[in-house]
């Protein structure tokens, strides 16, 4: 791997965190898929050459534990819901080059190679170990079987996992006060013989990968503070009959714990990659033996495996190992943690049967927050996303452009594109170059979105329609600001072929993250082929010279759709909440968020303001230009605010909670007229507003510019 820009001349592989074959998909597991999905779509419109590939996580207890619930094999019952999601990621246009399972013959035989290889290495030995077992069940249990207290944080636990509090991964007999998931009874514990991987022994090696990784920041420092806590080896078996046999003849009934096999799908599937378009086009063998670069996406409940276990065992096998861990954060919905078994989810074949197109959801999901922040769903802020961004900004540019286009020059005007909008283009270009390589697909959104928002200013600026031969050169002259060119058709025809090139630049760059929306477009430009192959350089080359009458991209949500959508969401939640029978949770649920009790909340004001009292207060929409921690300060962070009329200086004591990176471009709500102090020598000049313990920031959900009023 390298830190080489990209594109690099080295093959890529992309991936994201296989999805446990046990159940419906929803919002939550789309965030990471798409993600990862609009990376290696902008990795191609950058020129890198580069394959998505992931599977299906068939074994280990997350699996087991349902199919037994169902009281059918594990292999049927995973391969049932394997087959769903081969079904269900296409429908949101996530385009894998390779899509496999984990229960497959390459990833068995994949899988039980490596571990040979690190037992021959020296990289694994056995240990006796105490091992839960419940006595009425008569079995053994590993992980999901069962649960306790984490004894790193003290919140509710599964046995391999924190899943409810620190995230950390948990090793056999670590989990305190153990219960059996099947009967409740107490865990006895049992002496048994386990294979163990020596993770300890990549101390210096995975500090040294970490100083290089990129993606997020949360998937450096989290290790950080792990290996210095000191590392433990790793118990990589499983008293189990569903899952990848220990290879070897000693120790034959013993399956290896899911985690292991799991990531080895990401270098099986890309075997199946090659095996199907040649080496000759793609060599998983560049890049996962050699040097090509390897990013994953996953969610940032599993960075632990990620960043610890996963390059340690690249690395003892003699593998390449990964260049970027991005680790995104979870998804919420009306403000309270996504929860399958309450229903609180908005499933990925129900935003569907609501006759969504599928590039909506993505638009949102991928530009309503940095990859690591906790994204909020609910219908009224993806209206007001689709509405006020899609619609409004990039939807109103392409069709008055494209129709004015259309009907005055049946396409194209033939004219020369002006220097300011080549500029203008060659800096969304530069602006969505360095959001790839910042692993920002919200960058890559709002460089597109930017680019249409400056091609609404520059029609609007430059109306051509007073300039169509319609009107009298004196009527014309009377317009023009003095001092100028005259003005007329020729510059009518000017402006349009510049809104025709900006229109085929955001089709380009709409690509990644909108590929269905940004096909359409490309057709109505008359472009023949997919814009999927268009890469960068296209958005600065002519666009056919006729096209047809073009249609509008996107569609308003009228406000009573969102108020029926509510209104089921809500309805369905109360159902499930009167439903006893309710499922367990899932891995990837922000449950914690949703523990706001109307206890803790402190009681309401009695006094009343006036509203000229109100008025006394001076907020201000702000958009954060700059975020630095301060020295010394463990919690404050010096922020600069671009208010409109001008930048302040703001202490705000939000350096904990928040990733300072990924705070310039947010939009604050600032009150403007507090009076100045200073902090730790630094003068702060403002306050910026936040709502609870975990400063969730004020901002704003429409396009309010920084400096307007907050009334
Ligand atoms: N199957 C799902 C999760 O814990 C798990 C990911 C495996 S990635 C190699 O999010
Ligand atoms: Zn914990």
């Amino acid at each position: 791997m390298s830190n080489d820009e990209f594109p690099t001349d080295r093959p890529a592989v992309v991936t994201c965190g296989l999805p446990y074959a046990n159940g419906d998909l929803h919002i939550g597991h789309l965030r990471g898929y798409i993600g990862a999905d609009t990376f290696n779509r902008a990795l191609g419109t950058l020129g890198q050459q580069s394959a998505y590939v992931c599977g299906s996580d068939m074994h280990g207890t997350p699996v087991a534990v349902n199919a037994e619930k169902e009281g059918i094999d594990p292999e049927e019952f995973a391969l049932r819901w394997h087959e769903q999601y081969e079904e269900t990621f296409p429908q949101f246009s996530v385009d894998f080059d390779n899509y496999g399972h984990t229960h497959d013959g390459t990833n068995t035989e994949t899988t039980q190679e490596i571990v040979r290889t690190l037992e021959e290495e020296g990289h694994i030995y056995e240990k006796e170990i105490q091992v839960a077992y419940d006595p009425d069940a008569d079995q053994y249990l590993p992980d999901r079987y069962v649960e306790g207290t984490c004894p790193y944080c003290g919140e509710r636990a599964r046995g391999d996992e924190c899943d409810e509090g620190c995230q950390r991964h948990l090793e056999p007999g670590e989990v305190e006060d153990p219960h059996s998931s099947i009967t409740g009874n107490v865990a006895e514990y049992r002496e048994r013989a386990h294979k163990f991987f020596r993770v300890s022994e990549f101390e210096a090696f995975l500090t040294d990968f970490l100083d290089d990784l990129e993606g997020t920041s949360n998937a450096r420092n989290q290790p950080r503070q792990w290996i210095e806590e000191g590392l433990q080896d790793w118990c990589i078996t499983r008293d189990m009959d569903w899952g990848i046999d220990y290879p070897g003849e000693a120790a034959d009934d013993l399956v290896l714990y899911v985690w292991v096999d799991a990531p080895i799908e990401y270098i099986s599937s890309s075997k199946q990659y090659t095996d199907r378009v040649g080496k000759g086009e793609y060599d998983w063998e560049d890049v996962w033996r050699d040097d090509g670069e390897i990013v994953h996406v996953i969610g940032r409940d599993i960075i632990q495996h990620h960043t610890i276990f996963w390059p340690a065992m690249l690395e003892g096998a003699g593998y390449n190992t990964p260049r970027a861990v991005a680790a995104t954060g979870f998804i919420t919905i009306n403000g309270k943690g996504l929860s399958t078994s309450r229903n609180r989810a908005i499933w990925a074949r129900e935003y569907l049967a609501e006759g969504f197109h599928p590039d909506l959801l993505r638009y949102y999901l991928m530009t309503t927050g940095g990859l690591q922040q906790d994204v909020d769903f609910s219908w009224d802020a993806f209206q007001e996303k689709v509405n006020g961004e899609l619609v409004g900004t990039v939807g109103n540019f392409l069709y008055r452009s494209l129709l004015f286009a259309y009907r005055n020059y049946e396409g194209t005007p033939e004219a020369e594109v002006s220097a300011e909008v080549e500029a203008r283009i060659h800096d969304a270009i530069e602006e969505f170059r360095e959001s790839v390589n910042d692993y920002s697909p919200r960058g890559v959104g709002g460089a597109m979105t930017r680019l249409a928002q400056f091609g609404n200013e520059y029609i609007q600026r430059n109306e051509p329609w007073k300039l169509t031969d319609e009107k009298s050169e004196a009527q014309r002259d009377s317009e023009k600001p003095s001092g100028d060119e005259p003005r007329g058709p020729e510059q009518a025809a000017q402006v349009i072929r510049d809104c025709v090139q900006i229109a085929k630049a955001v089709g380009v760059l709409l690509e990644p993250i909108a590929p269905g929306k940004a096909q359409a477009l490309w057709e109505q430009l008359g472009e023949d082929g997919d814009v999927a192959d268009a890469r960068l350089e296209a958005a600065l080359e002519a666009p056919p010279r006729n096209f047809e009458e073009p249609g509008e991209l996107f569609e308003k949500i009228e406000d009573d759709r969102v108020a029926e959508l509510e209104t089921k969401l809500e309805a369905k939640i109360e159902a499930a909440a009167g439903d006893e029978e309710t499922e367990s949770d899932e891995a990837d649920e922000a449950e914690s968020d949703d523990m706001t009790d109307t206890d803790d909340l402190e009681p309401l004001l009695e006094d009343r303001i006036s509203f000229d009292e109100f008025q006394e207060l001076d907020i201000r929409v702000g958009r954060i230009e700059r975020a630095e921690g301060i020295e010394g300060a463990d919690e404050l962070a010096r922020l600069e605010v671009d208010i409109g009329l001008e930048t302040r200086q703001v202490v705000a004591g939000i350096k904990q909670l928040h990733d300072l990176e990924e705070l310039p471009g947010t939009k604050v709500v600032l009150l403007a007229n507090m009076e100045p102090a200073e902090l730790f020598g630094v003068e702060s000049n403002g306050m910026v507003l936040a709502a609870g313990e975990q400063a969730d920031l004020l901002t704003t959900h429409g396009d309010a510019d920084p400096g307007e009023k907050v009334r």
